[in-house]
Protein backbone atom coordinates (compact mmCIF):
# COMPACT_ATOMS: atom_id res chain seq x y z
CA UNK A 1 0.00 0.00 0.00
CA UNK A 2 0.81 3.66 0.13
CA UNK A 3 3.69 3.09 3.13
CA UNK A 4 6.72 5.41 3.61
CA UNK A 5 8.86 4.33 0.76
CA UNK A 6 11.72 6.42 -0.46
CA UNK A 7 12.74 4.70 -3.99
CA UNK A 8 9.90 3.06 -5.34
CA UNK A 9 6.89 4.37 -7.29
CA UNK A 10 3.42 1.92 -6.57
CA UNK A 11 2.21 0.80 -9.99
CA UNK A 12 -1.55 1.36 -9.94
CA UNK A 13 -2.90 -0.48 -13.30
CA UNK A 14 -5.20 1.84 -15.10
CA UNK A 15 -7.54 0.79 -18.08
CA UNK A 16 -6.43 3.40 -20.32
CA UNK A 17 -2.29 4.56 -21.52
CA UNK A 18 -0.74 6.35 -18.53
CA UNK A 19 0.52 9.98 -20.59
CA UNK A 20 3.89 9.02 -21.83
CA UNK A 21 6.85 11.02 -20.01
CA UNK A 22 9.66 12.68 -21.15
CA UNK A 23 12.54 12.51 -19.59
CA UNK A 24 12.41 16.45 -18.66
CA UNK A 25 9.80 15.22 -16.59
CA UNK A 26 6.74 18.17 -17.14
CA UNK A 27 9.70 21.24 -17.30
CA UNK A 28 7.79 23.68 -19.39
CA UNK A 29 9.79 26.05 -20.73
CA UNK A 30 13.01 23.70 -20.54
CA UNK A 31 16.03 25.63 -18.66
CA UNK A 32 19.10 26.28 -20.74
CA UNK A 33 21.16 23.82 -18.46
CA UNK A 34 19.88 21.07 -16.42
CA UNK A 35 21.32 18.10 -14.50
CA UNK A 36 18.81 15.42 -13.02
CA UNK A 37 19.69 12.55 -11.00
CA UNK A 38 17.74 9.59 -10.77
CA UNK A 39 18.34 9.96 -7.05
CA UNK A 40 14.92 11.78 -5.07
CA UNK A 41 13.90 13.05 -2.29
CA UNK A 42 10.36 13.33 -0.28
CA UNK A 43 9.00 16.16 0.73
CA UNK A 44 6.43 17.12 3.91
CA UNK A 45 4.10 19.50 3.08
CA UNK A 46 4.29 20.44 6.48
CA UNK A 47 7.55 20.50 7.43
CA UNK A 48 8.71 22.35 4.03
CA UNK A 49 9.54 25.25 3.70
CA UNK A 50 10.75 28.42 0.99
CA UNK A 51 13.24 31.13 3.31
CA UNK A 52 15.82 33.27 2.92
CA UNK A 53 18.79 32.35 3.10
CA UNK A 54 22.28 33.06 4.43
CA UNK A 55 23.90 36.08 3.28
CA UNK A 56 21.01 37.01 0.96
CA UNK A 57 20.98 41.04 0.23
CA UNK A 58 16.75 40.18 0.86
CA UNK A 59 14.39 39.40 3.93
CA UNK A 60 11.50 39.77 4.86
CA UNK A 61 11.26 42.82 3.94
CA UNK A 62 10.82 42.10 0.58
CA UNK A 63 7.41 41.58 -0.01
CA UNK A 64 7.26 40.50 -3.36
CA UNK A 65 9.55 37.53 -2.00
CA UNK A 66 7.39 36.75 0.61
CA UNK A 67 4.65 36.60 -1.59
CA UNK A 68 6.35 34.65 -4.00
CA UNK A 69 7.23 31.88 -1.41
CA UNK A 70 3.51 32.08 0.03
CA UNK A 71 2.06 31.52 -3.64
CA UNK A 72 4.63 29.10 -4.57
CA UNK A 73 4.21 27.09 -1.55
CA UNK A 74 0.69 27.18 -2.72
CA UNK A 75 1.19 25.29 -5.90
CA UNK A 76 3.13 23.08 -4.41
CA UNK A 77 1.00 21.62 -1.88
CA UNK A 78 -2.54 22.98 -2.09
CA UNK A 79 -3.93 21.06 -4.99
CA UNK A 80 -3.02 17.56 -3.44
CA UNK A 81 -5.77 14.84 -4.44
CA UNK A 82 -5.46 13.75 -1.17
CA UNK A 83 -5.65 16.82 0.77
CA UNK A 84 -9.38 16.24 1.67
CA UNK A 85 -8.37 12.90 3.03
CA UNK A 86 -5.45 13.41 5.38
CA UNK A 87 -5.27 17.48 5.44
CA UNK A 88 -1.47 18.58 5.16
CA UNK A 89 -0.25 16.20 7.81
CA UNK A 90 2.52 13.68 6.12
CA UNK A 91 3.20 10.42 7.82
CA UNK A 92 6.52 10.46 6.27
CA UNK A 93 9.89 11.79 7.01
CA UNK A 94 10.73 14.64 5.01
CA UNK A 95 14.17 14.16 3.09
CA UNK A 96 14.12 17.61 1.60
CA UNK A 97 12.80 20.48 3.97
CA UNK A 98 14.20 24.01 3.25
CA UNK A 99 14.26 25.95 -0.27
CA UNK A 100 16.89 28.60 0.46
CA UNK A 101 16.50 31.80 -1.58
CA UNK A 102 19.76 33.62 -1.95
CA UNK A 103 19.70 36.96 -4.01
CA UNK A 104 23.66 37.24 -4.57
CA UNK A 105 24.10 41.06 -5.47
CA UNK A 106 23.48 44.41 -3.18
CA UNK A 107 20.73 45.57 -4.78
CA UNK A 108 17.99 42.64 -5.06
CA UNK A 109 15.83 45.42 -6.93
CA UNK A 110 12.52 44.26 -4.99
CA UNK A 111 10.46 47.47 -5.09
CA UNK A 112 11.57 47.79 -8.82
CA UNK A 113 9.85 47.66 -11.75
CA UNK A 114 11.04 45.18 -14.48
CA UNK A 115 12.36 46.23 -17.22
CA UNK A 116 14.28 45.00 -20.64
CA UNK A 117 17.55 44.73 -19.15
CA UNK A 118 15.81 43.10 -15.93
CA UNK A 119 18.16 40.11 -15.14
CA UNK A 120 15.89 36.54 -14.76
CA UNK A 121 18.68 34.21 -14.29
CA UNK A 122 19.20 31.58 -11.81
CA UNK A 123 20.92 29.05 -10.26
CA UNK A 124 19.43 26.07 -8.43
CA UNK A 125 20.96 23.20 -6.97
CA UNK A 126 18.10 20.42 -5.75
CA UNK A 127 20.31 18.46 -2.83
CA UNK A 128 19.16 17.08 0.77
CA UNK A 129 18.14 18.44 3.16
CA UNK A 130 18.74 21.39 1.61
CA UNK A 131 18.08 23.19 -1.53
CA UNK A 132 19.75 26.76 -2.70
CA UNK A 133 17.82 28.75 -5.21
CA UNK A 134 20.20 32.04 -5.63
CA UNK A 135 20.34 35.00 -8.25
CA UNK A 136 21.23 38.09 -8.84
CA UNK A 137 18.11 39.77 -8.94
CA UNK A 138 14.43 39.21 -7.68
CA UNK A 139 13.45 38.28 -10.80
CA UNK A 140 15.50 35.37 -11.20
CA UNK A 141 14.29 34.26 -8.03
CA UNK A 142 10.78 34.22 -9.56
CA UNK A 143 11.99 32.04 -12.23
CA UNK A 144 13.91 29.68 -10.09
CA UNK A 145 10.82 29.83 -8.07
CA UNK A 146 8.60 28.11 -10.98
CA UNK A 147 11.03 25.71 -11.98
CA UNK A 148 11.62 24.52 -8.70
CA UNK A 149 7.57 23.91 -8.33
CA UNK A 150 7.73 21.85 -11.74
CA UNK A 151 9.94 19.87 -10.52
CA UNK A 152 7.94 18.65 -7.36
CA UNK A 153 5.53 15.71 -8.51
CA UNK A 154 2.77 13.40 -6.36
CA UNK A 155 2.82 9.73 -6.63
CA UNK A 156 0.24 7.74 -6.86
CA UNK A 157 -0.34 7.81 -2.52
CA UNK A 158 -0.02 11.71 -2.26
CA UNK A 159 3.80 11.75 -1.44
CA UNK A 160 5.73 14.38 -2.98
CA UNK A 161 9.26 14.24 -4.57
CA UNK A 162 11.59 15.96 -6.71
CA UNK A 163 14.93 15.04 -8.11
CA UNK A 164 18.35 15.54 -7.27
CA UNK A 165 19.07 18.00 -9.70
CA UNK A 166 21.74 21.00 -10.52
CA UNK A 167 19.85 23.82 -12.77
CA UNK A 168 21.18 27.17 -14.59
CA UNK A 169 18.54 28.85 -16.39
CA UNK A 170 18.31 32.31 -17.86
CA UNK A 171 16.19 33.69 -20.88
CA UNK A 172 17.46 33.60 -24.88
CA UNK A 173 15.35 36.73 -25.67
CA UNK A 174 14.63 39.48 -22.95
CA UNK A 175 11.15 39.96 -24.13
CA UNK A 176 8.52 37.39 -24.26
CA UNK A 177 5.13 39.15 -24.38
CA UNK A 178 1.33 38.19 -24.81
CA UNK A 179 -0.92 40.90 -25.96
CA UNK A 180 -4.21 41.52 -24.85
CA UNK A 181 -7.05 43.18 -26.71
CA UNK A 182 -9.07 44.95 -23.94
CA UNK A 183 -11.31 47.05 -26.47
CA UNK A 184 -13.34 44.72 -28.65
CA UNK A 185 -14.21 43.36 -25.46
CA UNK A 186 -14.09 44.32 -22.53
CA UNK A 187 -12.06 41.80 -20.02
CA UNK A 188 -12.63 41.93 -16.30
CA UNK A 189 -9.73 42.43 -14.00
CA UNK A 190 -9.99 38.89 -12.88
CA UNK A 191 -9.31 37.71 -16.49
CA UNK A 192 -6.48 39.70 -17.07
CA UNK A 193 -4.79 38.87 -13.53
CA UNK A 194 -5.60 34.79 -14.54
CA UNK A 195 -3.82 35.63 -17.45
CA UNK A 196 -0.96 37.28 -15.52
CA UNK A 197 -0.56 34.14 -13.31
CA UNK A 198 -0.52 31.64 -16.66
CA UNK A 199 2.34 33.91 -17.79
CA UNK A 200 4.48 33.61 -14.92
CA UNK A 201 4.16 29.44 -15.08
CA UNK A 202 5.32 30.24 -18.79
CA UNK A 203 7.99 32.35 -17.59
CA UNK A 204 6.32 35.21 -19.90
CA UNK A 205 7.62 38.97 -18.91
CA UNK A 206 5.58 41.54 -20.54
CA UNK A 207 1.93 42.09 -20.98
CA UNK A 208 1.35 44.20 -24.15
CA UNK A 209 -2.12 45.97 -23.13
CA UNK A 210 -3.55 47.21 -26.40
CA UNK A 211 -6.04 48.96 -24.34
CA UNK A 212 -8.12 51.36 -26.67
CA UNK A 213 -8.88 50.46 -30.39
CA UNK A 214 -11.72 51.27 -32.48
CA UNK A 215 -14.82 49.88 -30.54
CA UNK A 216 -14.01 51.43 -26.97
CA UNK A 217 -12.42 53.22 -24.68
CA UNK A 218 -12.25 51.86 -21.58
CA UNK A 219 -9.03 53.68 -20.31
CA UNK A 220 -10.16 55.69 -17.79
CA UNK A 221 -8.16 59.10 -17.99
CA UNK A 222 -7.63 61.98 -15.18
CA UNK A 223 -6.73 64.06 -17.77
CA UNK A 224 -9.80 63.65 -20.55
CA UNK A 225 -12.58 61.92 -18.63
CA UNK A 226 -14.75 62.79 -21.55
CA UNK A 227 -12.54 59.64 -23.47
CA UNK A 228 -14.39 56.95 -20.97
CA UNK A 229 -17.56 59.30 -20.99
CA UNK A 230 -17.88 58.82 -24.62
CA UNK A 231 -15.81 56.13 -25.90
CA UNK A 232 -16.24 53.08 -23.23
CA UNK A 233 -19.03 50.87 -24.36
CA UNK A 234 -20.69 51.59 -20.42
CA UNK A 235 -19.65 53.22 -18.02
CA UNK A 236 -18.95 50.50 -16.53
CA UNK A 237 -16.47 48.73 -18.96
CA UNK A 238 -13.63 51.12 -17.92
CA UNK A 239 -10.63 50.16 -15.91
CA UNK A 240 -9.92 53.33 -13.50
CA UNK A 241 -6.30 54.15 -12.05
CA UNK A 242 -6.28 51.78 -9.38
CA UNK A 243 -7.69 49.04 -11.66
CA UNK A 244 -4.93 50.12 -13.60
CA UNK A 245 -2.33 50.20 -10.36
CA UNK A 246 -3.46 46.75 -8.99
CA UNK A 247 -2.81 45.08 -13.02
CA UNK A 248 0.96 46.82 -12.98
CA UNK A 249 1.16 45.77 -9.18
CA UNK A 250 0.28 41.86 -9.84
CA UNK A 251 2.26 41.86 -13.24
CA UNK A 252 5.44 43.05 -11.31
CA UNK A 253 5.06 40.80 -8.26
CA UNK A 254 5.41 38.37 -10.88
CA UNK A 255 8.26 39.89 -12.69
CA UNK A 256 5.81 41.47 -15.72
CA UNK A 257 6.34 44.69 -17.24
CA UNK A 258 2.83 46.34 -18.76
CA UNK A 259 3.02 48.06 -21.75
CA UNK A 260 -0.18 50.00 -22.88
CA UNK A 261 -0.17 50.39 -26.22
CA UNK A 262 -2.46 53.97 -27.37
CA UNK A 263 -3.03 53.33 -30.90
CA UNK A 264 -2.86 56.29 -33.79
CA UNK A 265 -3.48 57.44 -35.75
CA UNK A 266 -5.85 54.38 -37.08
CA UNK A 267 -7.75 52.28 -34.74
CA UNK A 268 -9.03 55.56 -33.08
CA UNK A 269 -12.80 55.73 -33.60
CA UNK A 270 -13.78 55.81 -30.13
CA UNK A 271 -11.75 58.51 -29.51
CA UNK A 272 -12.93 62.04 -29.43
CA UNK A 273 -14.44 63.65 -32.64
CA UNK A 274 -12.76 67.12 -32.51
CA UNK A 275 -9.07 65.36 -32.90
CA UNK A 276 -10.21 63.04 -35.49
CA UNK A 277 -10.04 63.62 -39.38
CA UNK A 278 -13.54 64.68 -40.98
CA UNK A 279 -14.34 62.66 -43.74
CA UNK A 280 -15.86 64.30 -47.23
CA UNK A 281 -18.34 62.81 -49.46
CA UNK A 282 -17.42 66.04 -52.57
CA UNK A 283 -17.54 68.94 -51.10
CA UNK A 284 -19.46 68.25 -47.62
CA UNK A 285 -18.54 66.81 -44.27
CA UNK A 286 -19.67 63.38 -44.58
CA UNK A 287 -20.69 63.17 -40.70
CA UNK A 288 -17.62 59.66 -40.64
CA UNK A 289 -14.45 60.24 -39.17
CA UNK A 290 -11.09 58.72 -39.86
CA UNK A 291 -7.76 58.80 -38.46
CA UNK A 292 -6.51 61.52 -36.29
CA UNK A 293 -6.33 64.86 -38.14
CA UNK A 294 -2.51 65.62 -38.13
CA UNK A 295 -2.83 68.87 -39.51
CA UNK A 296 -4.21 70.26 -36.43
CA UNK A 297 -2.13 71.87 -33.36
CA UNK A 298 -4.83 70.91 -31.16
CA UNK A 299 -4.16 67.78 -32.09
CA UNK A 300 -0.42 67.63 -30.65
CA UNK A 301 -1.43 69.44 -27.97
CA UNK A 302 -4.49 66.82 -26.76
CA UNK A 303 -1.58 64.26 -27.62
CA UNK A 304 1.30 65.53 -25.46
CA UNK A 305 -1.39 65.60 -22.14
CA UNK A 306 -2.29 62.54 -22.78
CA UNK A 307 1.11 60.48 -23.16
CA UNK A 308 2.01 62.60 -19.78
CA UNK A 309 -0.59 61.06 -18.06
CA UNK A 310 -0.15 57.50 -19.70
CA UNK A 311 3.63 57.85 -19.18
CA UNK A 312 3.03 58.79 -15.37
CA UNK A 313 0.53 55.61 -14.77
CA UNK A 314 2.14 53.24 -16.73
CA UNK A 315 6.07 52.77 -14.61
CA UNK A 316 7.45 50.54 -18.15
CA UNK A 317 10.23 52.52 -20.19
CA UNK A 318 8.05 51.99 -23.06
CA UNK A 319 4.92 53.16 -24.65
CA UNK A 320 3.09 51.28 -27.59
CA UNK A 321 2.00 53.75 -29.98
CA UNK A 322 0.44 51.47 -32.54
CA UNK A 323 0.80 53.04 -35.85
CA UNK A 324 -1.19 50.62 -38.20
CA UNK A 325 -3.34 49.89 -40.63
CA UNK A 326 -4.33 53.63 -41.40
CA UNK A 327 -6.66 53.79 -43.87
CA UNK A 328 -6.00 56.94 -46.24
CA UNK A 329 -9.54 57.17 -47.63
CA UNK A 330 -10.52 59.94 -45.47
CA UNK A 331 -7.46 62.09 -45.35
CA UNK A 332 -7.90 61.82 -49.28
CA UNK A 333 -11.43 62.97 -49.40
CA UNK A 334 -10.64 66.26 -46.66
CA UNK A 335 -9.70 69.34 -48.58
CA UNK A 336 -7.82 70.83 -45.61
CA UNK A 337 -5.81 67.77 -45.39
CA UNK A 338 -5.17 67.94 -49.23
CA UNK A 339 -4.32 71.60 -48.96
CA UNK A 340 -1.90 70.87 -45.97
CA UNK A 341 0.03 68.04 -48.48
CA UNK A 342 0.27 70.53 -50.90
CA UNK A 343 2.05 72.87 -48.59
CA UNK A 344 3.91 70.44 -47.49
CA UNK A 345 5.31 69.02 -50.70
CA UNK A 346 3.56 65.93 -49.42
CA UNK A 347 2.54 65.04 -53.04
CA UNK A 348 -0.25 62.27 -53.09
CA UNK A 349 2.07 60.22 -50.46
CA UNK A 350 -0.36 59.74 -47.51
CA UNK A 351 2.56 57.58 -46.20
CA UNK A 352 4.40 60.75 -45.79
CA UNK A 353 1.64 62.54 -43.33
CA UNK A 354 1.22 59.37 -41.80
CA UNK A 355 5.44 59.80 -40.79
CA UNK A 356 4.71 63.72 -40.03
CA UNK A 357 2.41 62.38 -37.98
CA UNK A 358 4.37 59.74 -36.12
CA UNK A 359 7.45 61.70 -35.74
CA UNK A 360 5.77 64.13 -33.98
CA UNK A 361 4.06 61.55 -32.08
CA UNK A 362 7.66 60.03 -31.35
CA UNK A 363 9.47 63.30 -30.46
CA UNK A 364 6.71 63.91 -27.64
CA UNK A 365 7.38 60.37 -26.15
CA UNK A 366 10.93 61.24 -26.40
CA UNK A 367 10.26 64.56 -24.24
CA UNK A 368 8.84 63.01 -21.78
CA UNK A 369 11.93 60.47 -21.62
CA UNK A 370 10.24 57.60 -22.54
CA UNK A 371 10.61 54.72 -25.30
CA UNK A 372 8.24 53.96 -28.16
CA UNK A 373 7.69 50.76 -29.90
CA UNK A 374 5.49 51.23 -33.06
CA UNK A 375 3.71 48.09 -35.40
CA UNK A 376 6.20 47.49 -38.45
CA UNK A 377 4.08 50.16 -41.37
CA UNK A 378 5.60 53.10 -39.87
CA UNK A 379 8.80 51.81 -40.45
CA UNK A 380 7.67 50.43 -43.69
CA UNK A 381 6.58 54.20 -44.48
CA UNK A 382 9.96 55.42 -43.89
CA UNK A 383 9.47 57.22 -40.92
CA UNK A 384 12.42 58.65 -39.33
CA UNK A 385 12.34 56.83 -36.09
CA UNK A 386 14.74 57.48 -32.84
CA UNK A 387 17.23 55.34 -32.64
CA UNK A 388 15.74 53.70 -29.94
CA UNK A 389 12.13 52.90 -31.29
CA UNK A 390 11.75 49.04 -31.12
CA UNK A 391 9.84 47.84 -34.58
CA UNK A 392 6.95 45.08 -34.11
CA UNK A 393 6.82 42.68 -37.04
CA UNK A 394 3.65 41.52 -37.52
CA UNK A 395 2.60 41.47 -41.08
CA UNK A 396 2.86 37.01 -41.77
CA UNK A 397 4.33 37.63 -45.61
CA UNK A 398 7.84 37.66 -45.91
CA UNK A 399 8.74 38.36 -42.24
CA UNK A 400 11.92 37.25 -42.07
CA UNK A 401 12.69 40.00 -45.22
CA UNK A 402 11.24 42.13 -42.29
CA UNK A 403 13.16 41.67 -39.74
CA UNK A 404 16.37 41.82 -41.62
CA UNK A 405 15.29 45.14 -43.02
CA UNK A 406 14.50 46.32 -39.47
CA UNK A 407 17.70 45.29 -38.21
CA UNK A 408 19.48 46.45 -40.84
CA UNK A 409 18.56 49.92 -39.75
CA UNK A 410 20.02 48.75 -36.69
CA UNK A 411 16.82 49.54 -34.80
CA UNK A 412 15.71 46.16 -32.71
CA UNK A 413 12.53 44.23 -33.66
CA UNK A 414 9.85 42.17 -31.82
CA UNK A 415 8.54 38.93 -33.97
CA UNK A 416 4.80 38.58 -33.92
CA UNK A 417 4.13 37.50 -37.15
CA UNK A 418 3.89 33.62 -36.86
CA UNK A 419 1.79 33.55 -33.31
CA UNK A 420 -1.04 35.18 -34.01
CA UNK A 421 -3.11 33.58 -31.64
CA UNK A 422 -6.75 34.63 -32.61
CA UNK A 423 -6.15 32.78 -36.06
CA UNK A 424 -7.64 29.56 -34.83
CA UNK A 425 -7.53 26.25 -36.74
CA UNK A 426 -8.59 22.67 -36.42
CA UNK A 427 -5.71 20.63 -35.07
CA UNK A 428 -2.46 21.01 -33.05
CA UNK A 429 -1.19 24.67 -34.01
CA UNK A 430 1.03 25.51 -31.30
CA UNK A 431 3.29 22.92 -33.00
CA UNK A 432 3.87 25.62 -36.05
CA UNK A 433 4.55 27.98 -33.40
CA UNK A 434 6.80 25.82 -31.47
CA UNK A 435 8.67 25.57 -34.63
CA UNK A 436 8.96 28.91 -35.75
CA UNK A 437 12.77 30.07 -35.25
CA UNK A 438 13.16 33.95 -34.46
CA UNK A 439 16.43 34.50 -35.92
CA UNK A 440 16.08 32.39 -38.94
CA UNK A 441 16.65 35.11 -40.86
CA UNK A 442 19.38 36.89 -43.24
CA UNK A 443 21.54 38.83 -41.33
CA UNK A 444 25.07 39.08 -39.46
CA UNK A 445 25.13 38.32 -35.62
CA UNK A 446 24.73 41.86 -34.59
CA UNK A 447 21.59 42.41 -36.42
CA UNK A 448 20.65 39.21 -34.70
CA UNK A 449 21.27 40.33 -31.42
CA UNK A 450 19.15 43.22 -32.24
CA UNK A 451 15.76 41.11 -31.96
CA UNK A 452 14.74 41.27 -28.69
CA UNK A 453 12.01 38.68 -28.52
CA UNK A 454 8.49 37.81 -29.50
CA UNK A 455 4.95 38.41 -29.04
CA UNK A 456 1.86 35.72 -28.84
CA UNK A 457 -1.24 38.10 -30.18
CA UNK A 458 -4.77 37.59 -29.21
CA UNK A 459 -6.93 39.83 -30.67
CA UNK A 460 -10.09 40.61 -28.77
CA UNK A 461 -12.62 40.54 -32.19
CA UNK A 462 -13.60 36.85 -31.21
CA UNK A 463 -12.59 36.64 -27.32
CA UNK A 464 -13.91 37.65 -24.20
CA UNK A 465 -13.26 36.52 -20.42
CA UNK A 466 -15.34 33.49 -21.67
CA UNK A 467 -13.05 31.65 -23.69
CA UNK A 468 -10.08 34.14 -23.31
CA UNK A 469 -7.94 31.56 -21.22
CA UNK A 470 -8.24 28.48 -23.31
CA UNK A 471 -7.94 29.91 -26.46
CA UNK A 472 -4.83 31.26 -25.03
CA UNK A 473 -3.16 28.33 -23.21
CA UNK A 474 -1.49 26.32 -23.93
CA UNK A 475 -0.85 28.09 -27.09
CA UNK A 476 0.72 30.43 -26.07
CA UNK A 477 3.15 28.46 -23.76
CA UNK A 478 4.63 26.92 -27.21
CA UNK A 479 5.71 30.77 -27.87
CA UNK A 480 6.98 30.52 -24.18
CA UNK A 481 8.99 27.64 -25.09
CA UNK A 482 10.57 29.24 -27.91
CA UNK A 483 11.54 32.50 -26.28
CA UNK A 484 13.07 31.11 -23.54
CA UNK A 485 14.68 27.93 -23.69
CA UNK A 486 18.07 27.31 -25.80
CA UNK A 487 17.74 27.36 -29.82
CA UNK A 488 18.37 23.60 -29.92
CA UNK A 489 15.53 22.41 -27.73
CA UNK A 490 13.59 21.69 -30.88
CA UNK A 491 12.00 17.77 -30.37
CA UNK A 492 8.18 18.27 -30.96
CA UNK A 493 8.21 14.40 -29.53
CA UNK A 494 9.64 15.32 -26.49
CA UNK A 495 7.45 19.00 -26.24
CA UNK A 496 4.29 16.68 -26.53
CA UNK A 497 5.29 15.35 -23.79
CA UNK A 498 6.20 18.22 -21.76
CA UNK A 499 3.75 20.53 -22.95
CA UNK A 500 0.87 17.61 -21.74
CA UNK A 501 1.49 17.64 -18.24
CA UNK A 502 2.23 21.10 -17.95
CA UNK A 503 -1.34 21.63 -19.57
CA UNK A 504 -2.49 19.72 -16.55
CA UNK A 505 -0.30 21.72 -14.15
CA UNK A 506 -1.93 24.70 -15.21
CA UNK A 507 -5.67 23.35 -14.79
CA UNK A 508 -4.50 22.24 -11.01
CA UNK A 509 -3.56 26.15 -10.37
CA UNK A 510 -6.58 27.11 -12.24
CA UNK A 511 -5.53 28.20 -15.50
CA UNK A 512 -8.41 27.24 -17.63
CA UNK A 513 -6.06 26.02 -20.49
CA UNK A 514 -7.49 23.88 -23.30
CA UNK A 515 -6.65 20.27 -24.22
CA UNK A 516 -4.05 19.79 -27.00
CA UNK A 517 -5.02 16.63 -28.12
CA UNK A 518 -7.03 13.15 -26.80
CA UNK A 519 -6.21 11.99 -23.80
CA UNK A 520 -6.91 13.08 -19.60
CA UNK A 521 -5.07 14.78 -16.46
CA UNK A 522 -4.62 12.31 -13.47
CA UNK A 523 -5.11 15.19 -10.81
CA UNK A 524 -8.60 16.40 -11.76
CA UNK A 525 -12.07 15.70 -13.27
CA UNK A 526 -10.46 16.09 -16.96
N1 LIG B 1 -6.30 45.46 -34.49
C1 LIG B 1 -5.27 46.29 -34.58
C2 LIG B 1 -6.25 44.26 -35.15
C3 LIG B 1 -5.11 43.90 -35.90
C4 LIG B 1 -4.06 44.83 -35.93
N2 LIG B 1 -4.18 46.01 -35.27
C5 LIG B 1 -5.07 42.63 -36.62
C6 LIG B 1 -4.79 42.55 -37.98
C7 LIG B 1 -4.78 41.34 -38.65
C8 LIG B 1 -5.05 40.18 -37.96
C9 LIG B 1 -5.32 40.21 -36.62
C10 LIG B 1 -5.32 41.42 -35.96
N3 LIG B 1 -7.32 43.45 -35.01
N4 LIG B 1 -5.32 47.48 -33.94
C11 LIG B 1 -2.79 44.57 -36.64
C12 LIG B 1 -1.58 44.87 -35.84
CL1 LIG B 1 -5.04 38.67 -38.81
Amino acid sequence: GCGCRSRQDLLLLSPGTPPASSPFGSLWPLPQSLRVSPERFRLAPDQFQIVHGPGSSAGSSCSLLEDAFRRYYEYMFGYSKWQNRDGKKSLCETELSLLQVIITSKDSECDKFPSITSDEAYHLQVSKPTSVLKADKVWGVLRGLETFSQLLYEDDCGSYFVHESVISDFPRFAYRGILLDTSRHFLPLKIIQTNLDAMAFNKFNVLHWHIVDDPSFPYQSTTFPELNAQGAFTPKHVYTPTDVHNIIEYARLRGIRVIPEFDTPGHTQSWRKDILTPCYSGKHPSGSYGPINPILNATYDFMMKLFEEVGNVFPDDYIHLGGDEVDFSCWSSNPDVTEFMKKKGFGFWYSKLESYYVEKILEIVTSLNKKSIIWQEVFDDGAKLQPDTIVEVWKKFLYQLELARVTKQGHQAILAAPWYLDLISYGEDWKSYYGVEPLNFMGSKSQKELVLGGEACLWGEYVDGTNLTPRLWPRASAVGERLWSSKNVTDISDASKRLTQHRCRMLRRGIAAQPLFVGYCTTLEQ
